[in-house]
């Protein structure tokens, strides 16, 4: 028995790498009877039965299941805003980055497009190093970090997040010219039909490592948290949260809040802090919608 990833998953064939072969893959039918279904990501046992043909006999268990693209197994998440062009949102950064942690992704933001400066980009990057996260620079169009990016990637299975337009396909573009990926300005002429690809696929990267090639983490909503949950999704918070004078603080309007008191001495970014804030709100609102 061999073992191997499920790279891409198609009209009832799944195609399993293993070592550097792709084997076109059918479940057995103990597998199909359980109606286990088999993701993208997924480590599985099988049988070679041809030439690149095989069996897969079991599915092993999964670490991280994503719905959003369907993918398991997934172990990081690069998070891509660009410097400028747009400019980045640390509202929109911090709500993807819950995504990925509440789904047990390692997320490591990246702001591309360095060659264009962004002064106030510049000052988000030593904001987030400071709250915890892995923060690269790079730019796809002078290669700046791109080495950096590609040691990233060499790790397992990663997706990339990130809104439209801030250089995702670029960099991988950039990292693996032979990808071919569509970008912007081609996709424009070809039209927007097209781009709708419902198969999700890990793409191998000669570096090493498996990228989906669809972008994760689009969905604008927080994922369905308590409001005593969501302070641990700000790393940075946690050295202060125990010296908070009552148990189940929520940081916000309680007396005694270590928290708080961080903010004021700027030992935590107020940016971080308002944005928290912003996400409690939503989350009350949330669980007040669950229990009506
Ligand atoms: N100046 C500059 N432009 C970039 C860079 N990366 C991507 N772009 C441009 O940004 C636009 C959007 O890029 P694309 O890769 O399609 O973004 P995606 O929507 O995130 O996949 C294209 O016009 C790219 O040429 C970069 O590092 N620097
Ligand atoms: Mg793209
Ligand atoms: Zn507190």
């Amino acid at each position: 028995m061999r073992e191997g990833i499920v790279i891409k998953a198609y009209g009832g064939f799944y195609y399993v790498q293993s070592e550097a072969q792709v084997c076109e893959c059918v479940l057995r039918g103990r597998l199909r009877l359980k109606q286990q279904q088999v993701l993208v990501g997924d480590r599985v046992e099988f049988k070679i039965t041809g030439r690149k043909s095989g069996v897969i006999e079991n599915v092993l268990p999964r670490r991280t299941v994503l719905m959003r693209p369907p993918v398991a197994n997934v172990d990081q998440a690069v998070v891509v805003f660009a410097m400028r062009e747009p400019h980045p949102s640390p509202l929109l950064l911090d709500r993807i980055l819950i995504q990925a942690q509440a789904a047990g992704v390692v997320p490591v933001i990246c702001f591309n497009k360095a060659d264009l400066g962004g002064q106030e980009a510049a000052e988000l990057i030593p904001l987030y190093r400071k709250a915890g996260y892995q923060v690269l620079v790079t730019s796809a169009k002078d290669g700046t970090g791109l080495s950096r990016l590609r040691e990233v990637f060499r790790t397992g299975v990663s997706v990339l997040a990130g809104p439209s337009g801030v250089g995702k396909s670029s960099l991988l573009n950039a990292l693996e010219p032979g990808l071919s990926l569509k970008t912007k300005e081609v996709s424009a002429k070809i039209g927007r039909g097209r781009h709708t690809t419902r198969h999700v696929e890990l793409l191998s990267l000669a570096g090493g490592g498996l990228v989906a090639d669809t972008p994760g983490f689009s969905s604008i909503y927080l994922p369905p948290l308590e409001r005593s949950e969501l302070a641990y999704f700000f790393p940075e918070f946690g050295k202060f949260m125990p010296d908070c004078q009552f148990p189940g603080c929520l940081h916000h309007k309680e007396p005694g809040c270590a928290v708080k008191k961080a903010v004021e001495e700027l030992k935590i970014s107020p940016l971080r802090y308002n944005n928290y804030l912003e996400f409690l709100q939503e989350v009350i609102e949330q669980e007040k919608r669950k229990y009506d």
